[in-house]
């Protein structure tokens, strides 16, 4: 730690910001292999925020990687650093006082947990999109697993490196045949209202 920087206190407050924004500082991390439906769920989630008058974001594991950590791989360490990252990242928006919605596959339950830690319990809800491998890879919608089953793409998630489900998450959802998106958005609201994040009186 450098001696000479010092910490910036923000004078305004997370109360404020809430105010204005009329919902709280939330993050909903959705987790899943590849071709579970992560960022169709998120896209949509984003779309129903927004449409309900809140103010929400969606960061992607793609757009990222083509973006901020670009010079980052697929191997243990990297997807560590990937989402060390992210968990930082993430919380500045939160501290903004965003809905932020992440679509990483982030497979280590250690590095979610760090994140949870990172952006603060209270303001993190883990969902797992639970799909088995099997259907994952008979969607193959980027022709990803093909490639990983030919041995052209290495350290593939579900094929040679691994994917740790996660322990207790706040939501499951099980997107079976992905035609049943609104239901799972709809899994999620009520949720957001249960807990209070957001309230019922914005129009959906
Ligand atoms: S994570 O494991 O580090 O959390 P992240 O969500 O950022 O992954 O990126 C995953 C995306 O990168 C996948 O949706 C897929 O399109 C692409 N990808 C490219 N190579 C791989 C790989 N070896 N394993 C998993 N995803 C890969």
């Amino acid at each position: 730690m450098n001696n000479n920087i010092t910490l910036l206190e923000h004078k305004v407050s997370p109360e404020e910001r809430e105010k204005i924004k009329g919902h709280k500082a939330f993050c909903i991390w959705l987790t899943g292999l590849s071709g579970s439906g992560k960022s169709s769920i998120a896209n949509e989630l984003d779309s129903r925020l927004t449409s309900m008058g809140f103010h929400s974001f969606l960061l992607d594991g793609d757009n990222i990687r083509r973006s901020l950590n670009k010079d980052l791989g697929f191997s243990k360490k990297d997807r560590e650093e990937n989402i060390r990252r992210l968990a930082e990242v993430v919380k500045l928006f939160v501290d903004s006082g965003l809905i932020l919605i992440t679509s990483f596959i982030s497979p280590f339950e250690k590095e979610r947990e760090y994140a949870r830690s990172i952006i603060g319990s209270e303001r993190f809800a883990e969902v797992y999109i639970k799909v088995p491998i099997g259907i994952c890879e008979a969607r193959d919608s980027k022709g990803l697993y093909e490639k990983a089953r030919n041995g052209d793409l290495k350290e593939f998630t579900g094929i040679d490196s691994p994917y740790e489900e996660p322990h207790n998450p706040e939501i499951i959802i099980e997107n079976l045949d992905g035609t049943k998106i609104p239901d799972h958005i709809d899994s999620i609201i009520n949720y957001l209202l249960s807990g209070k994040i957001i309230k019922a009186k914005n129009p959906q």
